[in-house]
């Protein structure tokens, strides 16, 4: 009997080694961001600082910017989230996803940018909130690439 009651015991933590080697690196894969591409975004484009109202029912405009080292022309996003600063870097892809994108030259530099929107309800954002970060991923050429950028927001009541 009592090797019984020692046995069930070890052949569930068994089990539960099995199935936490089987599951562990699909949990990790959607628990992360896969290795990001750092580029430049400009949240509200043409407004600083970036202010935004918690309760306004519009949309919030994040634009990845074409540079030197980013073609924003060339990244065809599947999907983006954006986030608080501090929490997208613990929590990882999480946050208020784009409702659409589009592209546009915000800068008027003659490059055109990426343009993802979100709306304000789906914001995580809080009171406290000083900077926001996006996380898109997508395909850049033929390549599958993961971007984020980070920038400040002022939050109004
Ligand atoms: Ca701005
Ligand atoms: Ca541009």
């Amino acid at each position: 009997m009592k090797s019984m009651l020692f046995r069930v015991p070890v052949m569930v933590l068994f089990l539960g080694v099995l199935f936490f080697q089987a599951w562990s690196p699909v949990d990790a894969e959607e628990m992360t961001c896969p290795t990001h591409t750092s580029v430049t975004i400009d949240i509200k484009p043409g407004s600083d600082p970036n202010s935004i109202q918690l309760a306004s029912h519009g949309v919030v405009p994040v634009a990845v910017l074409t540079t030197p080292g980013f073609d924003a022309s060339q990244f065809t996003p599947e999907v983006a989230h954006l986030n608080d600063a501090t929490t997208a870097m613990i929590a990882g892809c999480t946050g208020a996803m784009a409702v659409r994108w589009a592209r546009d030259d915000v800068n008027g530099d003659g490059w055109p940018d990426l343009v993802f929107f979100f709306d304000t309800q789906n914001l995580d954002l809080t009171s406290s909130s000083t900077a926001a970060s996006l996380m898109a991923h997508g395909s850049y050429g033929s390549t599958i690439l993961h971007i984020t950028g980070t920038d400040t927001v002022k939050i109004r009541p």
